[in-house]
């Protein structure tokens, strides 16, 4: 099938840029909403992670997918700050946990946030835990975003969470702690985080709660 007759998951699973970043560019022209845009490239990496494990891709595969996730996101988050007018406010950290390098997916939820009006801080990538505690301390966050994408850091997310609990409650500060990417329930009681989720627009719902209710 030519790539232009694709549909943008599989241009994304079939890391087709060029069709991908045409694809992207004219919805947005013709003002698809980017939110869906943004589901529909996600749709399209879970199908290249399951190729992965598959040994269909090997990691140049993810390294070519996670290049053409940074340039759909360059075409859609300036727009999706234009959109979005601020309402709330309220200081939140985030970053990836020590051992992932993973940060698309944290980035995305980085100007979500700033676009929903919270001033946001980000850590960056493979955050050592103590990291975590020493800008907290600092910023003092009413909510902290934890990312992880990979399996073999859940560990480090637990010890994290741990580290930041352990280590704030000599300070009077006490932020909800919700963790993102690759991560379900089960990994949510696993690592003593306080919600989870794997969609950034619905990370955004639940700090707002926690923010609100503080
Ligand atoms: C691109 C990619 C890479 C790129 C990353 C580029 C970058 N710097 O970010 C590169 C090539 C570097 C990479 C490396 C590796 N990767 Co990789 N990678 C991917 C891939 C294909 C896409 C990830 C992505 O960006 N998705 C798109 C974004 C938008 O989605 P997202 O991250 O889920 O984020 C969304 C939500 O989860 C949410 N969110 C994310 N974080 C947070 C945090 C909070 C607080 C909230 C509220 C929300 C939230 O918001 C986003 C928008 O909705 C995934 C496959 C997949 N299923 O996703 C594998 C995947 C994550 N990688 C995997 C693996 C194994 C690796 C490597 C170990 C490979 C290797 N042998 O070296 C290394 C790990 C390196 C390391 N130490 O971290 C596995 C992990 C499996 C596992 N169970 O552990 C996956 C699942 C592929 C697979 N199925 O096997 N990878």
């Amino acid at each position: 099938m030519p790539e232009s007759r694709m549909d943008l998951p599989t241009q994304v699973a079939e890391l087709r840029e060029n069709a991908v970043l045409d694809t992207v560019r004219q919805r947005l022209e013709q003002g698809d909403d980017p939110f869906r845009i943004m589901e529909e490239c996600q749709k399209g990496m879970l199908r290249i992670g399951e190729q992965y494990e598959q040994g269909i891709y090997y990691i140049s595969g993810l390294i070519m997918a996670g290049e053409i996730m940074n340039q759909v996101g360059e075409l859609i988050l300036p727009v999706l700050e234009d959109r979005v007018t601020a309402h709330a406010s309220g200081r939140i950290l985030i970053g990836t946990v020590q051992g992932d390098i993973h940060y698309i997916g944290k980035n995305i939820l980085k100007v979500l946030l700033r676009c929903w009006g919270f001033t946001v801080f980000d850590a960056g990538e493979d955050v050592p835990a103590d990291v975590f505690l020493k800008q907290a301390k600092e910023i003092a966050p009413q909510a902290i975003g934890l990312s992880c994408l990979i399996s073999s850091s859940f560990d480090t997310m637990k010890n994290t969470i741990s580290v930041l609990k352990a280590g704030l409650l000599e300070t009077n500060l006490s932020p909800g702690i919700i963790i993102g990417g690759m991560v379900d329930q089960q990994i949510c009681e696993y690592v003593g985080a306080d919600h989870w989720t794997n969609d950034a627009m619905s990370g955004v719902r639940i700090f707002q709660k926690i923010i609100q209710g503080n």
